[in-house]
């Protein structure tokens, strides 16, 4: 049975919306907002828990557990009905536009009875938003431009939302007797950053039980298509799923097949074409006498083409063909490799998790290192001041003496001005351990000005990695403009290392950043992010994210022993 806690918060965050949109202070919609995370990011089942228990997670006052304990007993809360009958759903959407926002999204409603997407396209479009105050021209071409971006990130699903949904399934597959394997393939096995449909392969002799069991699966909202060999639904959260079963003997050949990418899968036909063989889902042939040459494991296709096997990640026709003819596929980092993560967060800031409890998070992942590293000053709505970041370093330090086996590293993500200074002068930021540096507002200048920005941000000696370098929010914010060669060279030269942030919404470098950022000899960080103890595991998506970039672990700082890392650090203070 699938955990209460996401379903809790999507209505507790749907409640923040709709305070926002009605305008109620918004001291209260943030409440609303960080105790909906703080029930997504908790390790128990809210399921089980009774309202003091509710009460007794961070960030969870006395009123909301209560809202919390109706939804559990009856599906919806009183206050979030009588707000859902004043604003009509399409209003949330018109409120989700990245350049909208609540307080506009109402006033269209209002003033112009515009009630969905589609209304505000069109009011736009025939000057029905003309003489509404703060409605200019420029306002017109943001609104455009937020829909058409927002429509973009639509129609995909982010990997960690595909991946979940994926996992729950194999599982519930695995288990029916007479299926041998079951694994997803597809965009999702290659980690890409968004995933169109979940492709699962099966294997079996009778695809009957395997067929039968997946069309009365509970996520299953909808039967689109059902078959011998294959079947397809839709879920209810809109997500397509396609089941294949094959027969065990065809496994190898199958996984090769649908795991993709097509181009991938084109350039290792053409090499089989070229040998006088035939490759398909069904198996490697020979063409002339039609006779199967292998098709049991994927490993053994690849091989008998000559060709090394292929990590998935790097499926993407690449050249990651040429690479395993010639044996020279890098040797790819895993998440098992991660000594440490170096950027995460407290409820000092925006995070939800105590000091101690993230740090107990991260003991329990195994790690040698631990860098907490909240927001800095600049970021004004965090609220963070110099005594607190100290203090917090004392309760730090403290903290250390339980844990012998891990070093904890007092750092802080510091804030990338649009001149490439940060928040804290030299002798301050000295009193770190670590500094990621990162770009949160000023999303907009020319590639010039935020190219220099970044410069400047690499050459400050106290700066070990630059966070989320493009800034981008997938279906939210485009990247920040960037002459990124210039901005790679100036990260190598430094010693700078790029991080590889975790967030799914992020994924920032993205693969092809990473590639790019690898050929001019920089160093990278794998991170989390994470701003609840659970969220410590987007550690794998950027794990995902480096494998398509490449990326071995001799570049990624975090796997380092601590004092090679340790080494790294000290390399870049007395280098600038
Ligand atoms: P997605 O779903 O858009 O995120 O991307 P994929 O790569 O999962 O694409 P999908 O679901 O259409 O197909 C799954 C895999 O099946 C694909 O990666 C390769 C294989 N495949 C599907 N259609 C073809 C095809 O026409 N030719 C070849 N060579 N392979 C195909
Ligand atoms: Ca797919
Ligand atoms: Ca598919
Ligand atoms: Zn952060």
């Amino acid at each position: 049975m699938a955990r209460a806690n996401g379903r809790v918060a999507a209505l507790l965050h749907e409640y923040a919306e709709l305070l926002a949109i009605v305008g109620s202070d918004a001291f209260k919609a943030r409440a609303y907002e960080k105790a909906a995370r703080a029930v997504a990011g908790h390790h128990e089942d809210v399921g089980g828990m009774d309202e003091a228990a509710i009460r007794s997670i961070p960030n969870v006052g006395k009123s909301i557990a209560g809202k919390a304990a109706e939804i559990l007993r009856d599906g919806t809360f009183q206050g979030l009905e009588d707000l859902r009958a004043e604003v009509p759903e399409g209003v949330r959407q018109l409120a989700a536009i990245p350049t909208l926002g609540p307080k506009k999204a109402l006033m269209l409603y209002r003033e112009r009875g515009v009630s969905d997407v589609e209304g505000l396209l069109d009011a736009v479009n025939t000057g029905k938003l003309r003489g509404l105050r703060g409605f200019g021209p420029k306002t017109e071409q943001n609104i455009l431009a937020g829909v058409s971006l927002m429509r973009r990130a639509g129609e995909r699903v982010p990997l960690n939302v595909a991946l979940k949904v994926a996992e729950e399934i194999v599982a519930a597959i695995s288990e029916i007797p007479g299926c041998e394997r079951c694994t997803y393939a597809g965009s999702l096995r290659r980690g890409r950053e968004t995933i169109g449909d979940i492709d699962i392969l099966a294997a079996a002799s009778d695809s009957t039980p395997l067929m039968e069991r997946f069309v009365d699966l509970p996520q299953v909202a909808e039967v689109i298509a059902h078959g011998d060999t294959k079947t397809s639904v839709r879920t209810y959260a809109g997500l397509q799923v396609d089941l294949r079963v094959v027969p065990p003997e065809c496994w190898g050949a199958a996984l090769q097949y649908f795991t993709g990418s097509k181009a991938h899968n084109v350039r290792v036909r053409e090499i089989a074409v070229r040998q006088g063989l035939k490759l398909s889902e069904y198996g490697l042939f020979d063409a002339e006498s039609g006779a199967l040459l292998v098709a049991d494991t994927e490993r053994a296709v690849y091989e008998r083409l000559g060709l090394a096997w292929i990590p998935p990640t790097l499926r993407e026709d690449w050249g990651e063909v040429a690479a395993a003819a010639k044996d020279e596929l890098p040797t790819l980092v895993e998440v098992k490799d991660l000594r440490g993560d170096l950027h995460s967060h407290t409820d000092l800031t925006d995070g939800v998790a105590t000091l101690e409890d993230m740090v107990a998070a991260a003991a329990a992942r195994g790690y040698e290192y631990y860098a907490v590293t909240d927001h800095a000053p600049d970021l004004t709505m965090q609220r963070m001041t110099l005594d607190k970041a100290r203090e917090q370093r004392e309760r730090l330090r403290e903290l250390q003496q339980r844990y012998p086996d891990m070093r904890l590293l007092h750092g802080s993500e510091l804030n990338i001005a649009a001149d490439g200074s940060v928040d804290w002068p030299e002798e301050i930021l000295a009193e770190f351990d670590v500094c990621v540096a990162s770009v949160h507002h000023q999303f907009r200048l020319s590639a010039a000005e935020q190219t220099r920005r970044l410069i400047r941000a690499c050459e400050n000696p106290r700066v070990h990695v630059i966070g989320h370098l493009t800034g981008r929010r997938m279906g939210r914010r485009d990247p920040i403009d960037l002459d990124f060669d210039a901005v790679f060279a100036a990260a190598a030269r430094t010693g700078t290392a790029l991080e590889v942030n975790g967030g799914p919404q992020r994924l920032d470098l993205k693969d092809e950043h990473v590639r790019w950022a690898r050929r001019h000899g920089v160093r990278f960080t794998i991170d989390s992010d994470a701003h609840s103890t659970t969220q410590l595991e987007y550690v794998r998506y950027a794990t995902l994210t480096a494998q398509r970039g490449g990326l071995t672990s001799d570049e990624v700082i975090n796997t380092w022993s601590y004092q090679r890392f340790s080494e790294f650090l000290e390399r870049k203070r007395s280098a600038s």
